[in-house]
């Protein structure tokens, strides 16, 4: 079993709200840690010494582990997020990456540096003081990264069904919601004629069992020239969350998933989309100048 796996089995099922909480655990203990590192040079050794930096160091490495599984748990419960801020959580996965290498693996140079007492020459004391600057500033960058995802696109970790029960009426749209399952296949859609009402959020539940990448788009008013699409598109002027698949909304909205791959889209139509929309696949047949879309991969979407 992945290593991360384990890790993960072994946090509790509230961990992803406690993210937000234990991030200030590492933030705290690597400041504190530099920050005295930085005062021992003028500190007499009984005051602060390297083993109460190491420890602080230990101890600051333990949480910044447990802060990035957790973080991960978090990412997780996130369902139906806009693209950008999906964006957003993996460019702060990503400096969070950085700083978890980070510090284990300084807080271990500093383990090993400490037992073969070389950090006792002054130069290289110094020198491992400057380094972890560094750390503080991926520090820095993912706290700040972080705290964007809550305040400027006001993301909530946590599991979303369980604090809509505790706290007030559940939502409409948590009940209401129409889900519609989609399979692609190669080189079909099952079923092949979906019923999507306007005025209601509606979750289409896309799953390729196919050997080859599939795609979903919809529209009407024949094939764009670029033989790329719908000239219309059905999403156009609507806003769709996804979960999974890779999306592109230039020129139009439509979603890619691999073999094997599930996703969602979420949406809700305004009555204006009401009439006899299709959906198709426009991926290249092969090595021919045909779509699936030429080859069947098609179908009807009733939009009443
Ligand atoms: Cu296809």
């Amino acid at each position: 079993m992945d290593l991360s796996v384990i890790i993960m089995s072994l946090i509790p099922q509230w961990a992803p709200n406690v993210h937000p909480l234990l991030v200030h655990f590492p933030i705290a203990l690597f400041f504190f840690a530099v920050g005295m590192d930085f005062l021992s040079f003028f500190l007499p050794e009984s005051w602060w010494s390297e083993r109460a930096t190491l420890i602080t160091y230990v101890l600051g490495a333990i949480s910044v582990v447990v802060v990035f599984f957790t973080g991960q748990m978090a990412a997780g419960t996130l369902h139906n997020i806009s693209n950008v801020a999906k964006h957003a959580v993996e460019e702060h996965a990503e400096w969070a990456t950085w700083t978890l290498w980070f510090f284990v693996i300084y807080t271990l140079v500093r383990l090993i540096m400490s037992f073969m007492k070389s950090i006792q020459g002054l130069k290289l004391h110094i020198v491992m003081f400057l380094i972890s600057l560094v750390g503080l500033w991926l520090l820095t960058e993912t706290g700040d990264h972080g705290g964007k995802l809550v305040y400027k696109y006001g993301l909530n970790t946590g599991h979303q069904p369980k604090a809509s029960t505790t706290a007030m009426k559940t939502s409409p749209s948590a009940t209401d919601t129409v889900t519609i399952p989609l399979t692609l296949k190669d080189y079909a859609y099952v079923p092949d004629t979906l019923k999507i009402p306007t005025g209601k959020p509606v979750k289409i539940m896309l799953k390729n069992t196919g050997k080859m990448i599939h795609e979903f788009m919809a529209g009407k008013g024949g094939v764009r020239s670029d033989e790329h699409g719908f000239k219309q598109s059905l999403f156009s002027k609507v806003s769709v969350n996804n979960s999974g698949g890779m999306v592109e909304t230039d020129p139009s909205f439509m979603i890619d998933l691999k073999p094997g791959n599930k996703a969602s889209i979420s949406f809700t139509l305004p009555a204006s989309k009401k009439g006899t929309w299709k959906m198709g696949c426009f991926r290249q047949y092969k090595k021919t100048d045909k779509t699936h879309y030429d080859i069947g991969m098609k179908g009807v979407i009733i939009v009443k």
